[in-house]
């Protein structure tokens, strides 16, 4: 019998129990267990559960639309909707093997999985997760059995007629493999834990997503110079060179808001010090930066240099701060500082001592927090990262060993930062940025792929890869433009920055030795080209703003792969080069050198070219032009897309532009919902922004705008309008 029991249901069954609970409509949770008592959720999971009125039938449930069934002998699930579709359907339930192995319903995709090296589909692979310092993760191996810098065990499967969402609760080593062993066969597990995960029904992929948002939490709205450009490299490391780079970013009118200070600002590599040699007038140089408008970000890893009379070391060693080996000994590993320990990030103590510390940083004008290294990396062993039984401690003091922490090491690192940031600047919003993350870390800090490399399959590849983050619920995500490893010739930045100005984080970044990579360090040609993308990003600056806020309030990516929104057509399933930012612009990147023309899918539907205005009919492949100076871009009919007119200013931080241009593509049920707040003040959180809503009213031939305010909170700039109709061109 199914049985109420709290908020949700049990069945008690021979071997263990199992408990079933809602989060929302279409999100219900399975949690395994011995004993009659609930385990914990991870800190993933921030909803709470729901009380839902159900019909129980034995061992069956009904309530929101789904059907769920019971084995009484082995646990094992059914869920279906009221019309018959099975949306899942166990076939093995382990409670002692923490595995569950279901049966493929001929899914076309199964995506998410946070940051993988594979395709955008994964049907047919298996992965591992284990948050891993993976350098230049190279394309001739096995790459979607690698493990990468962050474990988010969640995927998405989809299909036309149902999409839905697999969340696995557990923080240990986990296993997926969608059909890899078995074709009919997905199974997930893992090393320990508990056997604990929630299944969240579509029948849409937004709503699969939307669900999974809701249960583990979404990215809080950046500041919007922080969706603009970002110039670093491994590393800046002199005030000179530093001051330089900004002057050349102004001098050769390259917009940029954020600049990077890798590990070479600090004395030794020594947390929260500063090399005094390097940057003698640290201070003044931070405001004179500010003063010209840049975030300036330092990279704060988690190693601590062991070394007598340095206090950060110190303090931590006196208040038994750091991670220790199974006989309690303080476990001494190495990063860059050599001789390092690491700080117990699990108790809440240890969070608040290390985000006092940031402190300094704020007070000396340290815009941004950048946690690398976070895995965490450990030189010393061959695995990697810390042994697996070292031992953290929860506030109880219960012992707990790394191997069920490593996976959300980096998250309490970014929850300790970003909390720290939030109070000691509660009126600004803070930019934290991490490498190493679990499920729900999006609400912490942006996340760069780490260490790629310049070569055309890491370009490539970023694209799959941060849509499938998307997918995972993060939303802010870049790869290093240009690649970190190696040298980046001219037409591989060219192309990588065509690119990278539809990344929601959007940095170029490279390696110590390897060639500058600065735009203005390459010819003429290959500047005024990557200037015009990247002041295209500034032109797109507003929009993408409003889909960061998309994300924020709804767990929506603002890059999202083509099935996302035609998930009738099984052809967009398998498109891994071409995406859409937000629902109605179609980006096709160049991903090859030499290449002069490229095959773009256009889903059903007009389309326009949005450089030339010109329409196509979709429901086809097409060959399109694309020299090197031009990335194909098309908008779909029916949408209102605004532009900040941005031709007066050369950056954006915490001036804007004046004006905005709403391009208007011809075409039934446009529609645009703009919001507008100071970007960057928590101000807004009191009514202080506006929100317009556009609506097209035009047939293809005859536009019309009406627009509504639906709050006026903050300046409207002045709006013009262009239209695009399929009779002429832009
Ligand atoms: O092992 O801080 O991924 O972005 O520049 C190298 C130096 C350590 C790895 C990061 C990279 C950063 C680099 N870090």
């Amino acid at each position: 019998m199914i049985r109420q029991n709290g908020k949700g249901f049990i069945v008690i069954g021979k071997q263990a129990c199992l408990h079933i609970l809602f989060y929302g409509k279409k999100t219900v949770r399975f949690a395994y267990s011995r004993d009659q008592y609930l385990p914990a959720s991870t800190i993933a999971v921030i909803a709470e559960p729901e009380q839902r009125e159900a019909q129980i039938d034995g061992y069956e449930l009904q309530t929101g639309g789904l059907i769920i069934s019971v084995n009484p002998e082995t646990l094992a699930v059914e869920i279906s909707d009221q019309d018959g579709k099975i949306y899942s359907e166990d076939i093995a339930v382990s409670f002692a093997d923490k595995l569950i192995r279901k049966k493929i319903l001929g899914e076309s995709g199964i995506y998410g999985n946070g940051e993988k090296y594979t395709w955008l589909n994964q049907i047919g692979t298996k992965t591992t997760n284990y948050c891993s310092d993976v350098l230049f993760h190279n394309p001739i191996q096995h790459p979607q059995e690698e493990e990468m810098h962050t474990a988010i065990p969640f995927y998405l499967g989809a299909s036309p007629d149902l999409a839905y969402g697999i969340y696995f609760d557990n923080t240990h080593r986990t296993y997926f493999d969608f059909g890899k062993s078995n074709p009919d066969l997905i199974s997930f597990q893992a090393d320990g834990g508990n056997l604990d995960y929630y299944f969240i029904a579509g029948p849409q992929v937004a709503d699969v997503v939307k669900g999974y948002g809701h249960l583990t939490g979404t990215a809080p709205l950046p500041r919007k110079s922080v969706l603009g450009y970002h110039q670093s490299r491994y590393s800046y490391s002199s005030e000179e060179e530093l001051l330089a780079v900004a002057e050349d970013l102004r001098k050769y009118d390259i917009p940029c808001s954020v600049l990077y200070m890798d590990i070479h600002y600090m004395d030794a590599y020594k947390v929260f010090t500063v090399d005094r040699d390097r940057f003698k007038n640290f201070e003044s140089m931070l405001k004179k930066l500010k003063d010209m408008g840049f975030l300036v970000v330092v990279i704060v890893n988690p190693g601590v240099k062991a070394e007598k009379g340095y206090a950060v070391y110190e303090e931590g060693l006196n208040n038994n701060y750091y991670v220790t080996r199974p006989s309690g000994e303080v476990y001494y590993g190495e990063v860059w500082p050599k001789p390092a320990v690491f700080p117990d990030f699990l108790r809440s103590e240890v969070r608040q001592w290390w985000g006092e510390k940031y402190r300094w940083l704020l007070d000396c004008g340290v815009g941004g927090i950048w946690n690398d290294m976070n895995e965490p990396t450990d030189f010393t062993l061959e695995i990697g990262t810390l042994p697996a039984d070292a031992v953290h401690k929860t506030d109880d003091g219960v012992k707990l060993p790394h191997r069920e922490v490593h996976n959300i090491y980096a998250m309490l690192q970014t929850m300790s930062t970003r909390t720290a940031l939030e109070g000691l600047q509660p009126d600004k919003r803070s930019f934290v940025l991490t490498r190493a993350a679990f499920a729900g870390s999006q609400r912490y800090a942006a996340l760069w792929t780490g260490d790629n490399a310049s070569v055309w399959e890491h370009l490539e590849n970023s694209i799959p890869m941060l849509l499938n983050l998307g997918l995972s619920g993060y939303s802010f995500v870049g790869a290093d433009v240009g690649g970190y490893r190696g040298d980046c010739s001219g037409e591989l930045l060219v192309r990588w920055t065509q690119l990278g100005a539809f990344y929601p984080f959007f940095r170029n970044h490279s390696e110590i030795d390897t060639a500058p990579q600065e735009p203005w360090t390459y010819p003429q040609k290959i500047l005024d080209i990557t200037r015009k993308y990247i002041r295209l990003r500034y032109r797109l600056l507003t929009h993408y703003y409003n889909l960061m806020r998309e994300s924020t309030l709804t767990g929506q990516p603002a890059i999202r792969p083509l099935f996302y929104h035609y998930q009738d057509d099984p052809e967009t399933y398998h498109i891994n080069d071409q995406f859409l930012l937000g629902e109605s612009l179609m980006v096709c990147p160049v991903t090859r050198p030499g290449a002069n023309h490229r095959q773009v899918y256009f889903p059903q539907g007009l389309w326009f070219d949005y450089w030339s205005g010109e329409p196509i009919e979709g429901g086809r492949y097409l060959s399109v032009e694309a020299p090197l100076e031009k990335l194909p871009l098309y908008v779909r009919a029916g949408t209102i897309l605004p532009h900040d007119d941005i031709d007066s200013v050369d950056y954006i931080s915490y001036t804007e532009a004046k004006s905005l241009t709403m391009h208007c593509y011809a075409g039934q049920d446009g529609r645009y919902r703009l919001y507008l707040d100071d970007g960057f003040s928590d101000e807004f959180k009191h009514g202080r922004y506006s929100e317009l809503e556009f609506f097209l009213t035009d047939d293809r031939n005859e536009p019309g705008l009406t627009v509504k305010t639906l709050h006026e909170g903050y300046a409207i700039p002045g709006i013009s309008y262009k239209y695009i109709l399929p009779g002429s061109r832009k």
